[in-house]
């Protein structure tokens, strides 16, 4: 008998900014990707900008930094900008949806650029090339029995709404966003039913004090507006998605981070509880249960936060619960409140370094038991399916003079994390997909990096942008597909 249900979603995942390109192209308008550069695993991207006076400038968005009064976003000569071209998924969609189909993939997770529909955000009307687009990709995968699962919102907010709403801090951007949900669900209904709202939504609160950055109450203020608008958006999402199609299945989708506490001092145990309140429960059971928890206030009276929240949002809540739970999983990260010896450093990860774990190139602990834990805890609290959206090793890979790929690496990771989802599912967890993060490499959200692959697939396309952008099979690509034949019992 084997553990994964007959019709478990195998595939992998992408996100639009990350791998179409065509950035500017077909009426499509900029996103902050756009305006954001290349980086390392040691240096920070940077976004860019013209300052009130007419100088550019650049600022390390991630490291908090903050566009100076008056500045305006722009792509200025001498940066490269990563995202432009992507893996150029754009023009080449039907060669890699039939690489995806060699893989015997199920299922492919794919985002919707929210821009390519409406270039400024706040258009009354979408543009007709972009719907083109995306119902092309749609039809292509179908034909290949391929079913899509699509992210509304994968960070790429136009860059107009930033600029003349300030973003997500504005109530406005609910009403947008509505617009552009239910264009979505309209325009590809029959050709998509697994949706998935915002992409790790929680990462809003949950990095704010990341890479050693100091978090202000106002920092925290605007984090949980944020938070409480996109809840709220993705509630009226989930309505509009079931009213225009009740066979849509639509879910959260949470960056899922194992926490441990370093050590067992009461301290540290309950530093730890706090982390997995304010990064991972907070998001997931408003979308999941539709009310905030009990422990919302605590959180908000820490950083006298005072929410616009008014009576509709919180019955639209209610009305908006997701029908599966999605999420990432990559590390975990052990929490002390103690001195602490040897720190983890590097992109999206930090903290006290965990002796029992190796870490990857990029600082990433690796721990495929911390994903069965997180699988098990997240059923217990919500009894809801699950879906493993996005998992990976990002790793530099060499290609061999004759040019094959040798990946064993990557090979040995997914099957101890395949190994642990398999016995989550033993233990009665109701999963029913996985999609590996960046099935064909694409640039890194964290570095803006080629080199941090994570993909079946190679793609020819260095750091500069240089390369054939030529696709080709890794040996962890001849893996994979072994692995959906034998629906996950061949994990050898
Ligand atoms: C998640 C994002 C993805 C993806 C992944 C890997 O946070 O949802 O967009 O990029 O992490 O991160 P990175 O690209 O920094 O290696």
């Amino acid at each position: 008998m084997t553990k994964f249900s007959e019709n478990f979603l195998w595939g992998g995942a992408t996100a639009a900014n990350q791998c179409e390109g065509a950035w500017n192209v077909d009426g499509r308008g900029p996103a902050m990707t756009d305006v954001t550069t290349g980086g390392s695993v040691k240096a920070h991207r940077m976004v860019t900008y013209i300052d009130k006076d007419g100088n550019p400038g650049a600022m390390a968005k991630m490291k908090g930094g903050k566009l100076p009064e008056g500045a305006k976003y722009a792509v200025l000569d001498g940066y490269y900008y990563p995202n432009h071209d992507g893996i150029d998924f754009y023009h080449r969609y039907k060669e890699d949806i039939a690489l995806f189909a060699e893989m015997g993939f199920k299922t492919f997770r794919m985002s919707i650029s929210w821009s390519r529909l409406y270039p400024n955000g706040d258009e009354t009307e979408p543009n007709q090339k972009g719907i083109e687009f995306y119902r092309n990709v749609f039809t292509e995968l179908r034909k290949h029995n391929i079913e899509p699962l699509v992210t509304i919102w994968h960070f790429d907010t136009p860059l107009y709404l930033e600029e003349h709403y300030g973003g997500w801090t504005n109530r406005k951007l609910i009403e947008f966003f509505g617009r552009f949900a239910r264009t979505c669900f309209t325009e590809f209904k029959g050709l998509v039913k697994y949706w998935l709202t915002f992409n790790e939504i929680n990462n809003t609160v949950m990095f704010l004090e990341l890479f050693g950055n100091k978090a202000t109450d106002e920092d925290y203020q605007k984090a949980y507006q944020t938070l409480h608008y996109q809840f709220v958006a993705s509630a009226h999402a989930v309505k509009i998605g079931h009213e225009i199609d009740p066979e849509n299945k639509i879910g959260c989708m949470i960056c899922g981070i194992t926490y441990y506490p370093g050590s067992p001092d009461p301290n540290d145990i309950l530093k730890n509880r706090d982390m997995w309140e304010k990064g991972i429960y907070y998001c997931g059971d408003v979308q999941c249960k539709g009310k905030y928890p009990t422990f919302a206030q605590r959180l908000w009276n820490e950083h006298n936060v005072k929410l616009d929240i008014t009576e509709q949002d919180l019955i639209d809540l209610k009305e908006g619960k997701v029908d599966m739970y999605t999420f990432s999983y990559y590390m975990s990260t052990m929490l002390t409140t103690h001195e602490v010896k040897e720190k983890v450093s590097g992109n999206f990860s930090a903290g006290a370094k965990n002796p029992y774990l190796t870490y990857s190139d990029w600082g990433w602990a690796l721990d495929p038991k911390g994903l069965r834990y997180y699988l098990e805890m997240i059923y217990d609290r919500y009894e809801l399916p699950l879906m493993v959206v996005e998992n990976g090793l990002g790793a530099y890979d060499t290609v061999e003079e004759d040019g094959s790929i040798h990946d064993p690496y990557r090979i040995d990771y997914f099957r101890e994390h395949i190994k642990e989802m398999g016995i989550a599912v033993e233990h009665g967890v109701d999963l029913i997909g996985f999609t590996p993060w960046g099935c064909i490499d694409l640039v890194s959200a964290g570095t803006g990096e080629m080199r941090k692959r994570y993909g079946f697939i190679y793609v020819d396309k260095d750091d500069e942008g240089k390369g054939t952008f030529n696709r080709s099979r890794k040996d962890s690509f001849y893996w994979y597909k072994k692995v959906i034949a034998s629906n996950g019992t061949d994990l050898d």
